[in-house]
């Protein structure tokens, strides 16, 4: 985070010792913070997770019993360095600024991470962390790319030349497998109880995708170890659910100017919160359901309905919001066209794949996601959306377009997400919107994206040759005959992208 350019006199710089005098319509933690000690231990400390589960254990937190859950953060990547710095000059806490769709803010302090530790400064005292008794879950955030399988096989990437360290350096890991094995062979060797491995990544059974990537790791180093942590570890599945947009210098000053904290990384989110999670925790667990959470014994059916159609909204928005030159969600949203393509694409492509679920009215559902996408006052950018792209859309859409080539083959329903397939060739290809403003792109095979898209001029189904990410749908007639239009269309430069949805719409009567 950048620093503010002017701090207002009477602001207040967020720390320990600064807590009593903050101003009184902020909620302050209300326990004894040096009681805390830290049985979860959290790699990769984002926004999400600092809106989320950290909130959910500050509000456990409030009442008497629970302070052996306080929070350790971890960061395993340089790019964690600043955050690091920051979290240790406020004592490791931080605002939490709670936007309401009708404007009412709620700001808060949150108290329950208590420690971070930056791996590259020190990898041993990571290992340490997590070998230690006092550890008893250890959660993640390492976004959909990090667990580091193929999108299309679903197997872990043994070829990663991080994963090829580490398995010949356990003792100087790099990634979140080799200090999970680290940490779990030392407690194996010194009969300590393993930790309960909570995976917080949107990626449907994220419980059992955690457990098969860390155990195709682990048989590659140690055969005892391996039956060890297939025995023993749980890894829960979870739905994780909060709109939390990237912290800008806005948000920062709105903190200093209008509220009086100074607070050099908070965090702004919606007010709707949601986490669903599987009872399944080999070495006790914080009661998170007294904070809000639910335990459930099969988390499958909301994971499957908030990835296909949250996150796989969110992408529809992001893609095709950035090609006609929108920058952010609710700008895209508001747009009637686009709400009613998005949720024409939510009705006819998606709920027909969805279970049922007790007590969940799925239009409810989705009348409460355009809502929320719609706040005006959380300006989540569609950079943020379409970052990484190429780790979310595999499960985001592209499974749903393969369950509706294999549920109904001769004439499935595919029309409005192969749009969006083929926007994101052209966006890959092009990297500017249908006005020539470039698109601010990042993505780990931003390269190989652009690669293949942009021999779509001479091969239309060049794109969809990245069989990693899109299986075999090039070689699906029933879905290259809808795709080739679909690129047509996107590339006929007289077309605007509001033409072409307005034209699938009409083609649905
Ligand atoms: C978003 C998610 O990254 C994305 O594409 O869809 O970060 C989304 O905002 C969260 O999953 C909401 O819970």
């Amino acid at each position: 985070m950048s620093n503010l350019s002017h701090t207002p006199s009477h602001a207040i710089t967020l720390n320990q010792a600064n807590l009593d005098s903050l101003p009184k319509d902020v909620k302050v933690p209300q326990y004894d913070r040096s009681k805390l000690s830290a049985g979860i231990v959290h790699i990769g400390v984002g926004g999400f997770h600092r809106a989320h589960q950290a909130m959910y254990v500050d509000q456990l937190l409030q009442s008497p019993g629970s302070e052996q859950w306080g929070i350790c953060g971890i960061g395993l990547l340089e790019a964690n360095r600043g955050l690091a710095d920051i979290l240790k000059q406020q004592d490791y806490l931080y605002s939490l600024v709670v936007r309401h769709p009708d404007g009412k803010i709620e700001n808060q302090i949150i108290g329950s991470m208590i420690d971070f530790l930056f791996a590259p400064n020190d990898k041993q005292s990571v290992i340490d962390k997590l070998a230690n008794p006092e550890t008893k879950v250890v959660s993640l955030t390492i976004t959909e790319g990090g667990y580091n399988f193929n999108p299309a096989t679903g197997e872990f990437d043994l070829t990663n030349p991080d994963i090829i360290h580490d398995l010949a350096n356990i003792d100087t890991p790099i990634t979140t497998f080799g200090f999970l094995t680290a940490a779990l062979k030392a407690r194996m060797e010194n009969g300590i109880a393993p930790f309960t491995v909570q995976s917080c990544d949107n990626i449907q059974h994220n419980g059992v995708v955690t457990k098969q990537m860390l155990l195709a790791f682990i048989e590659q180093y140690d055969a005892k170890l391996y039956e060890w942590v297939d025995k023993k570890v749980s890894f829960p599945n979870a739905m994780v659910d909060r709109i939390t947009p990237v912290t800008t210098d806005t948000d920062m000053q709105y903190l200093a100017n209008t509220v009086g904290i100074i607070d050099q990384w908070p965090i702004t989110c919606e007010s709707f919160t949601q986490w669903v999670i599987e009872d399944d925790f080999c070495n006790g667990r914080p009661n998170w359901d007294q904070a809000g959470a639910q335990f459930v014994s099969d988390v499958t059916p909301y994971e499957k309905m908030k990835i296909r159609l949250l996150n796989a909204g969110h992408s529809v928005l992001g893609l095709l919001g950035s090609l006609h030159g929108f920058n952010t969600i609710d700008e895209s949203v508001t747009d009637p066209l686009f709400a009613q393509y998005l949720r024409e694409f939510m009705d006819a492509e998606v709920t027909p794949l969805l279970d049922t679920l007790d007590g969940i009215d799925l239009t409810d559902y989705k009348d409460t996601l355009i809502e929320r996408f719609s706040n005006p006052n959380i300006k989540d950018s569609l950079a943020r959306i379409c970052l990484e792209s190429s780790a979310k859309l595999p499960k985001f859409i592209i499974e749903t377009v393969h369950e509706n080539l294999a549920k109904n083959p001769s004439s499935p329903k595919i029309e409005l997400a192969t749009i969006v397939l083929a926007a994101w060739c052209y966006y890959s290809d092009k990297q500017v919107d249908k006005q020539g403003k470039p698109l601010d792109i990042s993505d780990q095979m931003a390269e190989t994206l652009h690669q293949f898209a942009s021999k779509t001029a001479k091969d239309k189904l060049a794109f969809l040759r990245i069989t990693d990410l899109f299986g075999d749908l090039a070689n699906q007639t029933s879905f290259t005959q809808v795709y080739q239009k679909a690129i047509d269309a996107i590339y006929d430069e007289s077309l605007s992208i509001k033409s072409i949805m307005q034209t699938a719409l009409n083609s649905k009567g």
